[in-house]
């Protein structure tokens, strides 16, 4: 399914992260350390290779919204943007933080002349946030930041299940 925004091509598949070619840039659910651990940062640090870590520790620790940039080795992807989403009933307000990480995210694309994103739900594993919730933050996010990208032309939301499919697919069906 795919939507555009004042420009800006959105679009929502079903796969996984680490198996998109034809994007500049994959955003990682990452933790604060920015190490491998599991889920998406497990899948990225793997098919990237030990050289995203070492380029990782000298930026970690990073907080719950923010975003960091670094190339993307072994990956086909350019860049990696990792970004730390809220533990859901933890950090608070966690609505406000989950759009922090995609709209830093974007804005970090568009700073190192990306033109091409994907993003993983964020905070929808094992953070906890729970999947609806999740999908209209994040399609909400995109969809406000559209109007203000020049570089970055499209963006891919990557749903591993169909659970995480169904849920994005209906979020950007529903965006006003
Ligand atoms: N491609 C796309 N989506 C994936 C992939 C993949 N390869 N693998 C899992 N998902 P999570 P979080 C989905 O837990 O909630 C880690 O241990 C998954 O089904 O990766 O932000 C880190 O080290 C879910 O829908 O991220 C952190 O400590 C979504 O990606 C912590 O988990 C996010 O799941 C971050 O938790």
């Amino acid at each position: 399914m795919q939507r555009s925004f004042d420009g800006l091509e959105v679009e929502v598949v079903r796969g996984d992260i680490t198996d998109q070619p034809d994007v500049e840039a994959i955003v990682n659910a990452a933790n604060a350390e920015l190490m491998p651990g599991g889920g998406v940062a497990g899948a990225i640090h793997r098919a990237a290779g030990p050289e995203l870590a070492e380029e990782c520790r000298p930026l970690a620790p990073i907080r719950p919204g923010q975003a960091v940039i670094t190339g993307g080795h072994r990956l086909p992807n350019r860049h990696v943007i990792h970004v730390l989403g809220p533990v859901y009933g933890q950090d608070r307000p966690e609505e406000k933080l989950l759009a922090d990480c995609y709209r830093n995210a974007l804005r970090l694309a568009e700073e190192n002349g990306v033109s091409s994103v994907a993003f993983p739900a964020v905070s929808a594993g094992a953070f906890g946030y729970p999947l609806d919730e999740a999908a209209r933050v994040a399609v909400r996010t995109v969809r406000e930041e559209a109007s203000r990208l020049r570089g970055v032309r499209r963006v891919r939301f990557v749903l591993f299940g169909e659970r995480e499919l169904e849920a994005f697919r209906r979020a950007l069906e529903e965006a006003a």
